[in-house]
């Protein structure tokens, strides 16, 4: 892909004059820098951006350094993932990354394309792996090639209001799960949260000094392995006991089996990010806490006021009228 294009590029990718491409530049409907010499120049996420906000169909992606089978419509998701797969067992870094854009810009969002075409992609090429039916090799270039479309992806989207609250996560000690949780980073960002992704393979004791030092509003926990049931369950009590109440902690992965489940206290489990999105939101939403993301960026810390109160910790009201028992709030989130 080309970093930046020109008006003229643009114009032919999606078939409209110059002057028009020209115009929303200096109307500023499109993001746009000039060069030294005067030019203008609109950065490539600028496009896919303005591509999927405007619905314009590009036409002749190759203009713009994008793979031609980018402009081919009529693409399912079911199809996407076998697609997505196949390119992925290929090391098909081009053809993986068209399918995943192309659905972009035909106003898929970022979390429908993880839950329903990335993450089932991997997971089959897991069960091909088990069965001999696919390399190691093939598995860890496969992880590769997601992260680096996941970062793409986190380019294009808008970013952050800067008085946006903050969301910081991981994955716990002996988990190197790192695709799932750049995944939780992106949705988070998506629902327009500022989030700081602490990485993977974090002791719960390093969570504590981060929600000390950035007092975010939210932190994830992504948790696809565990080496050790009894003691992670043990930590992670001590953990969220010593965590302020004003800080959510939101957990899923698939290491978090229902038994495990059992035996943890939490803000909210999604098995999804669809619901982890519909939650953020819903986090931030003046109907459920007369804040808004952009509104006041730090929650108080300290005393654990819901907890004591036998609030709910989200809500601040009163169970068990409007919260359901954190120990049975999977899916706390409303779908859509
Ligand atoms: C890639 C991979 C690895 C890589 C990971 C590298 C990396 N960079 O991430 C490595 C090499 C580390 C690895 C190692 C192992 N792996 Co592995 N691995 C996979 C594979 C193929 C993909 C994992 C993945 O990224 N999935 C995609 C993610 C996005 O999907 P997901 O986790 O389901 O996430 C979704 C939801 O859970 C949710 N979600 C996830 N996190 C969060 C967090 C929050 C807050 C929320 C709200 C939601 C949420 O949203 C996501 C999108 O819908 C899986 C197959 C599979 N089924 O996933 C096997 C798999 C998980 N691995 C498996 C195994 C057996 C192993 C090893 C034991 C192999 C071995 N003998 O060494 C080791 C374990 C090492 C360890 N310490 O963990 C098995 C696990 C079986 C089991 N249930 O125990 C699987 C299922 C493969 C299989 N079919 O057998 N693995």
């Amino acid at each position: 892909m080309k970093s930046q294009v020109s008006p003229k590029q643009l114009a032919r990718a999606i078939q409209v004059s110059e002057s028009s491409v020209k115009r929303w530049c200096d109307q500023g409907r499109i993001d746009t820098f000039r060069t030294a010499g005067g030019h203008r120049r609109i950065p490539l996420t600028h496009v896919l951006r303005f591509l999927r906000d405007h619905s314009y169909e590009l036409v002749r992606p190759e203009v713009l350094g994008l793979p031609a089978s980018m402009g081919e419509k009529g693409s399912d998701l079911d199809h996407a993932c076998s697609r997505f797969r196949q390119a992925l067992l290929n090391g098909d870094d081009t053809g993986a990354h068209s399918t995943i854009f192309e659905l972009f810009i035909a106003h898929d969002d970022p979390t429908v394309l993880m839950d329903r075409v990335m993450a089932p992609a991997l997971h089959e090429i897991g069960d091909l792996w088990m069965v001999g039916a696919a390399q190691v090799y093939q598995e860890r270039r496969a992880c590769e090639i997601c992260l680096r479309i996941l970062h793409e992806l986190r380019q294009v989207i808008p970013p952050p209001n800067e008085s946006a609250w903050l969301a910081i996560g991981g994955t716990p000690e002996c988990d190197p799960y790192y695709v799932p949780n750049a995944m939780v980073d992106l949705t988070l960002r998506w629902a327009g949260w500022q989030t700081n992704p602490l990485g993977v393979a974090l002791p719960f004791e390093t969570l504590r000094s981060a929600i000390e030092h950035t007092r975010p509003r939210l932190l994830w926990l992504s948790v696809s392995h565990i080496d050790d049931e009894e003691r992670f369950v043990r930590e992670y009590e001590r953990f969220y006991q010593a965590t302020p109440a004003g800080v959510a902690i939101v957990v899923g992965g698939q290491a978090l089996t229902e038994g495990v489940r059992q035996q943890m206290q939490y803000a909210s489990f999604c098995d999804n990010l669809r619901h982890l999105e519909t939650f953020a939101k819903s986090l931030a939403s003046p109907a459920v806490n007369g804040k808004q993301v952009g509104g006041d960026r730090e929650m108080p810390l300290g005393a654990n006021v819901a907890k004591a109160k036998g609030d709910c910790p989200l809500t601040g009201r009163q169970r068990p009228d409007d919260c359901e028992d954190e120990r049975s709030a999977e899916n706390h989130a409303p779908t859509r």
